[in-house]
């Protein structure tokens, strides 16, 4: 009897958990590094490769830019830098590197050591995003 009652529960309930799981929530935008990994240890240069998920990475348009487009922006690495908070001009100078190019990797000497890799998008005029950083540590050796 009781086995009979939970496998009706499994039943009913099973078609509802898959159909809920079935339905994934909108994804919002994201940013992250596609290597290295979080904790890695590695050897100058370091190969950074950067990706982004529902959000498009564009070069800088040529000439003077006046306004950003919308949901649209170029990677920058800050090293042993955080995340900045959004609506920041991210500063041309170190540990900045921007990629108005639109690039998403490059071969990056780093010093021996640990150190902290931010991340960070930046729309046309190099503003921050909001949820869009990651920040990863590696340890560089010799
Ligand atoms: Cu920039």
């Amino acid at each position: 009897m009781r086995t009979t009652i939970a496998r009706t529960a499994v039943l009913v309930l099973m078609p509802l958990l898959m159909a809920a799981c079935g339905q994934p929530a909108p994804a919002g935008p994201r940013v992250f590094f596609v290597q290295p990994q979080d904790g890695a240890t590695v050897k100058s240069p370091v190969r950074l490769e950067f990706g982004a998920e529902n959000f498009q990475i564009a070069a800088v348009p040529a000439g003077t830019v006046t306004e950003s487009r919308p949901n649209m922006g170029h990677h920058h690495v800050g090293v042993d830098a955080d995340c900045l908070p959004p609506g920041t001009a991210i500063p041309r100078a170190a540990p900045w590197v921007h990629f108005g190019d639109g690039k998403n990797v490059i071969e990056m000497q780093l010093p021996a050591g640990q150190h902290r890799l931010t991340l960070q998008i930046g729309d046309d005029m190099h503003r921050t995003q909001p949820d869009l950083c990651a920040t990863i540590s590696v340890n560089v050796t010799e």
